[in-house]
């Protein structure tokens, strides 16, 4: 235990009147700080940070681990694509390297809340205020493993097209 404990008698304010049993005592106090040590709420070392987006508001909303090691981002921007908001999806590898980035939407807004990887792309829900009978509907999209749409479909609104394209 030489080494590992530094702290004494003093330490915890021990008369030292019985020198072996505070000793003891103090090696147990200060191994058990040490074994506590990586849960007593200390942060996390900053691997790396990253940030992706234009003169507009962007926001990451939902992120997965994909099976190549990178990472899947779902959220949305307004620096481009069809207006408003635009569903947005950011491919990175695992260093956080962009790999390529996606805007599907209409002129309404369309936003990414979920992203899952599936084994031939990436299946997308969220919002579109796009269709015709306005207020926002469930967005639900399927794209290529690359990013590109596959197809989309909205749920949700008064007669506006149950299920279809909104844009
Ligand atoms: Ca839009």
């Amino acid at each position: 235990m030489d080494g590992l404990v530094r702290m004494g008698p003093d330490d915890l304010g021990w008369d030292g009147a019985s020198p072996e049993r505070p000793r003891r005592l103090a090696a147990l106090v200060g191994a058990a700080l040490l074994l506590l040590q990586p849960a007593l709420g200390q942060a996390p070392d900053l691997l790396w940070e990253k940030a992706f987006g234009g003169p507009g508001e962007e926001r990451g909303i939902s992120l997965q681990e994909t099976a190549d090691g990178g990472i899947i981002v779902a959220g949305y921007t307004t620096s481009r694509g069809g207006g408003g908001r635009d569903l947005w999806l950011v491919k990175t590898d695992s260093e956080g390297e962009l790999e390529w980035d996606r805007t599907i939407g209409g002129p309404g807004d369309e936003e990414g809340w979920a992203v899952l990887e599936v084994e031939d792309g990436y299946v997308v829900a969220g919002v579109s205020s796009s269709g015709e009978g306005g207020g926002r509907d469930l967005l639900l999209l399927k794209t290529y493993s690359d990013g590109y749409e596959r197809w989309s479909k909205t749920f949700g609104g008064a007669g506006d097209g149950l299920g279809g394209r909104p844009w």
